[in-house]
């Protein structure tokens, strides 16, 4: 059982992790949802988050807005994937529920510093900009989380945003860095393992066979942003990239890694935003970060599919 905050950046892949973890009350105690500027502007995301918790009937789960722009690069947003609203496929709608009130970054060091010792696991899925803040505000909260588990970074199959770099950390690689820095136990899904659990046509028919709305709007949502994704990279099948956080959450014995030292590059240059991981010990500094590599796709699917069931 996992005391969980999840910070997000909705996001086609994220509302379809959201729509996963709210389907998992008995595994996941989802306490809110914390916001950030990402894939697109953070009133985008902040809906699209409220948004998620409407689809999945979890309108009493709280969603709380948090930074606008990363710490110091210039921003920048994803729409050329995930569409001007930051979801494709579905049609959106203002929500019924507002936000909750007060900002992320305060419920963040408010939530953490009350919480027992090792006690909240923070799954991130967009740029980390909100766990920085927070952490620069109060770095005693490291104290309440048990673990960070984080769709972040790419070594061995290369970067989404620039030859090496992924776009959660390329969007904000100064908090990025700071987060690796706080010392927490952190478990990093690169795009070397996002990569790897691909959608094929039998998956997606598989949701949309579901017959409820989850099903059918996972299903669209997949319809729509899998095929870009398959043409740029030649891959037979589209990445669901931050719902492979949910899934290591629920089932980690689905995934493989191995800990390893891994540093963020934030010069200015080509390398911006690169995770340096020294998958081989070169550096002999000590491990910070479980890197998964390798999951079983079939697993993941089935996992997804079974709980997007149990929703309206
Ligand atoms: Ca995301």
């Amino acid at each position: 059982m996992h005391t969980l905050i999840i910070d997000t950046d909705p996001g086609a892949d994220d509302v379809i992790a959201l729509l996963f973890a709210l389907a998992a009350p008995e595994s996941l105690s989802i306490q809110a949802l914390t916001t950030v500027a990402g894939n697109v502007p953070l009133a985008k995301t902040s809906r699209n988050a409220r948004l998620a918790c409407e689809w999945a009937g979890r309108p009493e789960v709280p969603v709380y807005a948090g930074a606008e722009r990363p710490l110091q690069r210039t921003p920048i947003y994803a729409a050329n994937i995930h569409g001007h609203e930051g979801l494709t496929g579905v049609v959106v709608h203002e929500p019924a529920v507002p936000l909750a009130e007060g900002g992320a970054v305060d419920y963040l060091v408010r939530t953490l510093r009350a919480a027992p010792e090792n006690s909240v696991t923070l799954a991130m899925l967009g740029p980390q900009t909100n766990l920085a803040l927070a952490l620069e505000q109060a770095p005693d909260i490291t104290r309440g989380i048990r673990e960070l588990v984080l769709m972040a970074g790419a070594h061995f199959n290369g970067g989404n945003i620039t030859p090496v770099a992924e776009f959660n950390v390329f969007a904000d690689p100064h908090a990025a860095e700071a987060v690796l820095k706080s010392g927490v136990p952190i478990t990093m899904l690169p795009l070397d393992v996002t990569h790897k659990i691909l959608t094929s046509d039998a998956r997606i028919a598989r949701l949309r066979g579901l017959g409820n709305r989850a099903g059918a709007i996972v299903a669209d949502i997949l319809d729509a942003y899998a095929p870009q994704e398959m043409k740029h990279y030649g891959m037979p099948g589209g990445p669901v990239h931050d719902a492979t956080v949910t899934a290591y959450l629920l089932r980690p014995d689905l995934f493989q890694g191995r800990r390893i030292h891994v540093e963020i590059d934030s010069r200015e240059g080509m390398g911006f935003g690169q995770t340096v991981a020294d998958w081989h010990g070169s550096l002999k500094r000590p491990a910070n970060v479980n890197w998964i590599i390798d999951g079983d796709a079939q697993g993941f699917f089935d996992l997804l599919t079974e709980h997007i069931a149990r929703l309206p």
